[in-house]
């Protein structure tokens, strides 16, 4: 497949063909994919072409309404979906939101009815990396929509808040969840969410490590709130899975544990240390 020169204009989009504005409205259509509580509703499309031709600018039109000029760099793969799970409440449409749109949601707790998602692009490596997020909801009565959509997850984000120790003691429950309707070899990381919230710490960071190392899974603390080392878990996810997609034999291979403790960030305090 020919590679284009690493170039491309804002003027791209803005030339846009008939058939890419019909793309679009296409795409707009399938967001709008209604009773999201419904499994198997959601559609899925594939964008294919010449690497080069304006794909991934595509998405990010349709996902964002703009256009991010710059230095052009391939795709990895078709993107990977990523799932956040984790009880009600833990933050994890607060975190996704972070991620996304670097706010905070504070006030009114909305619960997430079924599932829902949201995609972002990020660049590992000089490459472009697609995570399509989904936010799923915690409630005990969407857990059966939930089931329907983890052998399409590559990788899991099991959040828990820091403050409610029955999130954390579900965490085993989830995991045991996970096992038993996840792909085998699905990347978990297990987050210890609201670190912000120090003064009604229920459960110790220490408690948090031991219960990942006991799975063999990547942990740290992060905050919604302030966006505390919310970046570094997507991007930690992509790297791996970007890793895993395109592993050239000359490269040393990714370790997901070592690269977050070299990059996380430390909670400043922590109640019962
Ligand atoms: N202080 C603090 N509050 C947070 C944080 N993350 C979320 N919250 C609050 O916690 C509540 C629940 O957050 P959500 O993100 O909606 O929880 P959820 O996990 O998506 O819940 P479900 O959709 O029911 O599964 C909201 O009131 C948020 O404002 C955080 O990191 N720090
Ligand atoms: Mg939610």
């Amino acid at each position: 497949m020919e590679n284009r020169p690493l170039s491309t204009s804002g003027s791209d989009v803005m030339r846009m063909s008939p058939v890419q504005k019909e793309m679009i409205n296409a795409l707009s259509l399938h967001q709008n994919f209604g009773d999201s509580s419904q499994p198997g509703s959601y559609v899925q499309t594939i964008l294919v072409g010449d690497s080069g031709v304006g794909k991934t600018s595509l998405l990010v039109q349709f996902d964002q309404g703009k256009f991010i000029p710059g230095s052009f760099s391939a795709t990895v793969g078709i993107g990977f979906t990523v799932m956040l799970l984790g009880d009600s409440g833990v933050g994890k449409t607060c975190f996704l939101l972070q991620f996304k749109d670097g706010a905070f949601l504070s006030g009114t707790f909305i619960a997430t009815v079924g599932i829902d998602f949201r995609n972002k692009v990020v660049v590992v490596d000089g490459v472009k990396v697609k995570l399509q997020i989904w936010d799923t909801a915690g409630q005990e009565r969407f857990r059966s929509v939930t089931h329907a959509y983890y052998r399409d997850a590559q990788a899991l984000l099991l959040l828990y808040d820091i403050t409610s120790k029955m999130s954390f003691d579900n965490i085993r429950a989830w995991l045991t969840e996970i096992h038993e309707y996840a792909q085998k070899d699905v990347v978990i990381m297990l987050l210890g969410n609201k670190a912000d919230v120090s003064s009604e710490r229920a459960v110790r960071t220490e408690d948090g490590a031991s219960l990942a190392r006991e799975y063999g899974v990547p942990f740290m603390e992060t905050s919604a709130k302030t966006g505390m080392n919310v970046e570094l878990a997507f991007l930690a996810i992509a790297k791996e899975l970007k890793q895993r997609a395109v592993q050239s034999l000359d490269e040393p291979r990714f370790q997901i544990h070592d690269y977050i403790e070299s990059q996380k960030k430390k909670s400043s305090c922590c109640a019962f240390s």
